[in-house]
């Protein structure tokens, strides 16, 4: 089921390597009865490190594996070998996620870009091997330092998707629609509320070599009260927290128990009692649907949003009308 399918939140363990303990030995060498010290240097350990892929799209492998430990770095041996290194295990995630830990809640950064690493624990550094312990009144140091040990623990991983523009709007209001009409994505799209039950993403291109794209993210509809957990709740809203622009989409049917003017003030408040400063990002306002309006009723649409001084634009998914004009309004505003 596809609900399962896209994890955007989990848990996992992570432990670097500890550094190889330095070691203390001695020269031997026929006919030199007493040798320096020769005792090397311990290996570092592998670090964690994640990196951003623009091939994942979710968090999914994680909630399968969630131990991840490096090696730890060889110990030091005798004339002067240093201990051998550990790989650094790398984990691949997608663009968009944040790192905290899980712990104590201190974010640990985030990956935006591809290749773009983040690391999330520093393998431990190699202990020191006697050789360095020599002094004047001392040439037989026994004395060699242990490599750092590293205590593992847990991660938070949260994928917040990265698009330009987001929309919102009712359940059943043809948000899955539009994104479906102006870009490659191929969402459900059905009759009925709450079609829609993970955020999807599109991409919109104005032009034929990408110097003009346009990320669009469709997520599940909201309803009153969905602060309160109401419908599917405003979880889903934290996926257009870091989006440049909203779009409202209204449900113009006229058989809608809600008006496109109520739609709009339950939108607004819901937004504004999850993160007041979503309402300060530019918006447009679009009203779906037209196609089963008379000019009389839009008309009067029209008019109380102009009274509330705010315009709507008149679009329909179905018959294409205002869709062009909406669209390039949209790659404008970012
Ligand atoms: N008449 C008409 N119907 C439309 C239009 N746009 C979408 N619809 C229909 O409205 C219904 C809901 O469309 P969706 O795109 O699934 O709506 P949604 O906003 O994504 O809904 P959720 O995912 O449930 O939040 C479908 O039956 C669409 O065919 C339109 O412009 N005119
Ligand atoms: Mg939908």
């Amino acid at each position: 089921m596809t609900k399962k399918t896209f994890i955007d939140f989990c848990n996992i363990f992570i432990k670097a390597g500890d550094g190889g303990d330095g070691h203390t030995g001695f020269r031997r060498e026929k006919y030199v009865p007493k040798g320096g010290p020769d005792g090397g240097d311990g290996g570092r350990g592998g670090s964690i490190i994640a990196k951003g892929s623009e091939h994942e799209f979710s968090l999914l492998d994680y909630t399968q594996r969630k131990h991840f430990r490096a090696k730890n770095g060889q110990p030091g041996g005798r004339r002067q070998k240093t201990g051998r290194s550990a790989d650094d295990l790398v984990l691949c995630v997608p663009l968009g996620t944040v790192f905290r830990n899980k712990e104590t809640g201190r974010p640990m950064g985030e990956i935006i870009e591809n290749d773009q690493t983040l690391v999330l624990q520093e393998g431990g550094k190699g202990g020191l091997g006697n050789q360095h312990f020599a002094t004047s009144t001392n040439q037989t140091p026994r004395k060699s330092t242990p490599g750092e040990i590293r205590e593992g623990f847990w991660v938070q991983m949260e994928l917040k998707l990265l698009a330009d523009i987001g929309l919102v709007g009712f359940p059943n209001a043809g948000k899955s629609t539009f994104l479906s009409t102006i870009t490659n994505a191929k969402p459900k799209i059905g009759n009925y509320a709450f079609t829609t039950l993970h955020p999807c993403i599109g991409v919109s291109r104005l032009k034929q070599d990408d110097s003009d794209t346009l990320i669009i993210s469709d997520i599940p509809g909201l309803i009153e009260d969905a602060h309160k957990g109401v419908g599917l709740g405003i979880q889903f809203l934290r996926h257009i927290q870091r989006t440049q622009a909203l779009l409202f989409i209204l449900n113009g049917d006229p058989e809608h128990v809600e008006s496109p003017l109520t739609q709009w003030k339950t939108l607004q408040a819901e937004l504004q009692s999850f993160d007041p400063t979503l309402m300060q990002k530019p918006m447009l306002i679009a009203l779906n649907k037209t196609d089963l309006l008379d000019q009389e009723q839009i008309q009067k649409l029209q008019k109380d949003f102009a009274e509330k001084n705010l315009s709507i634009a008149l679009i329909s998914c179905h018959n294409k009308q205002g869709i062009h004009e909406i669209r390039e309004k949209l790659h404008a505003i970012v």
